[in-house]
């Protein structure tokens, strides 16, 4: 396997490419850590562009099949490693987007390989319980291991699930339940509430809303996507409910230089969402939770402070909402900690914490009082599935052993710098950097020089993946270290300067 460092070649290709395109600019660092990921390739190599001919083939085979117009190629996941995807074609390109941010610790790490070849883990990867019912032996303490090794300030119950959508559904199910049941004062329905609730009406199916924001994303199933708005596409033809929308900071970047600007704009937000509730329990459609990502994701990239939270969490528990954080995307280390909550440095930071992607099992911790109050109420088949706590023990043990919480800031840093940069040289490309720890984002002029964008530096080795309107996100492992951040930015200043 070739060796994690970047071959002097490489270095030098790299540099001799940027000298032709930008003398001013010199990202190969001296100081790139020599670490520590034993399995990764020494840069991206490219033969094809991309889809190559082999992608186009499958793609043409599995059209029809199935609607293919999303798929961008094929993967040889043998062969990928560490930060690299490799594809069909035999191109090797720098992941910085790993499968809308799902690979924690890159691919086929020496230690999750290791895990999966131990025969005694055979039966979990071959046996998928139903684990409402059936759970394996084990399953108690892998939790312990895994999840609840890293539960949120002030939770110590996990509810696990397969995926994002299925994860937030079951928690707004969760956050439903148990507000009637203050309402009511006791766990006990009436005959009423059990017979109109077979029919889908009140007072059984009672007219409770959840509070989102105007950018959110927190799934597509049909009640996460009451409360998604990111895109049109996404809702479109879909019936809905009639919930309140708040509206999400617009904030200016760097946010240190203008953080007075901001807080106004938060505070108007803040006073909006008091507003909608207050308007909405009037109509008869009390908010029985507030959902809300700590930094919007697909809708963009957009940030709010501490501050903001800590008010909007205080707004919360005055009106006897719910605050669940949805963590899907920010959780599991991309900012710098493993939940992005942590930036905010509360004790009681949410009811719910919902997560899926990096931590591999969908799923969401609670507050105990959020817990509902029979069983069968939160419930699926497969309820998570124990292979996945698994493979989570060990990622989170690669996380700790190799501290890559702490790389992930120190090349975040560098990245962001970087971005800076590339931003000063490029004013009429490149706006708004922003970011925290890896989990970085920049604005393109427009949507189409973004698309090109993607597209040329995806055909020099580099997968990078779009949000919102016009920004560029960047979603790379928890192993991308600060070697990788200087390849990524001397290649992207490459195709750069191909667009001044
Ligand atoms: O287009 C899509 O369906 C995408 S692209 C990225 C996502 C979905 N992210 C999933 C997501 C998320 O980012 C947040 C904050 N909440 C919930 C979800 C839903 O997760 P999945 O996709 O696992 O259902």
């Amino acid at each position: 396997m070739a060796s994690s460092l970047i071959s002097r070649q490489f270095a030098l290709s790299l540099q001799k490419n940027l000298w032709l395109s930008a003398p001013a600019c010199r990202y190969v660092s001296k100081a790139a850590p020599k670490t520590q990921v034993e399995f990764d390739y020494e840069g991206p190599s490219m033969k094809t562009s991309v889809p190559g001919p082999r992608s186009q083939e499958l793609t043409k085979q599995l059209g029809d099949i199935q609607n293919v117009g999303a798929i961008n190629f094929f993967c040889n996941y043998d062969e990928s490693r560490g930060n690299y995807l490799v594809d069909v074609d035999g191109n090797r390109m720098l992941d910085i987007y790993t499968q809308i941010s799902s690979i924690p610790i890159g691919y086929n790490h020496p230690a999750l390989l290791k895990l999966m070849s131990n025969p005694n883990n055979l039966s979990t990867l071959v046996n998928r319980p139903a684990l409402g019912i059936l759970p394996p032996e084990n399953f108690p303490d892998k939790l312990t291991e895994s999840l609840l090794s890293v539960a949120p300030s002030g939770m110590t119950r996990v509810q696990t699930m397969a995926c994002g959508s299925c994860s937030n559904e079951n928690a707004y199910k969760a956050m439903f339940i148990w507000y009637r049941n203050k309402e009511r004062g006791h766990n006990t329905p009436s005959d009423e509430d059990l017979s109109s609730c077979m029919v889908n009406q009140v007072p059984g199916c009672p007219e409770l809303s959840i509070l989102s924001f105007m950018g959110a994303f927190h799934g597509r199933t049909m009640g996460c996507l009451a409360t998604t708005h990111s895109k049109a596409i996404h809702k479109l033809d879909v019936p809905s409910f009639d919930w309140p929308i708040a509206p999400f900071p617009k904030l200016q970047y760097p946010l240190e230089e203008f953080t007075k600007e901001n807080a106004q704009e938060e505070a108007r937000c803040l006073e909006e969402v008091e507003d909608l509730i207050v308007k909405w329990r009037q109509r008869g459609k009390p908010v029985a939770g507030i959902v809300i990502e700590p930094i919007q994701a697909e809708g963009g990239d957009n940030h709010a402070s501490p501050d903001f939270f800590k008010r909007l969490r205080n707004i919360a528990r005055k009106h006897g909402c719910a605050f669940h954080v949805d963590e899907v995307q920010t959780g599991g280390g991309n900012t710098g900690k493993l939940w992005a909550h942590e930036h905010w440095g509360m004790d009681d930071p949410a009811d719910i914490v919902s997560f899926s992607k990096k931590l591999l099992t969908g799923g969401y911790y609670h507050k105990d009082e959020l817990q509902a109050d029979k069983p069968y109420r939160i419930f699926n088949t497969w309820m998570g599935d124990p292979s996945k706590n698994l493979l989570l023990v060990e990622v989170l043990n690669v996380i700790r052993r190799e501290n890559l919480l702490e790389e992930v800031t120190r090349s975040g840093k560098a990245l962001i710098n970087g971005l800076y940069q590339l931003q000063a040289q490029y004013p009429g490309i490149l706006s708004r950097a922003r970011g925290q720890g890896t989990f970085c984002a920049i604005d393109i002029c427009d949507d189409a020089t973004r698309s090109s964008i993607l597209l040329k530096a995806r055909d020099k080795g580099v997968l990078l993946g779009g949000c919102g309107d016009r920004s560029i996100r960047f979603r790379p492992a928890l192993v991308f270290k600060e070697y990788h951040v200087d390849i990524f930015l001397n290649i992207f200043n490459d195709v750069l300067a191909q667009h001044k």
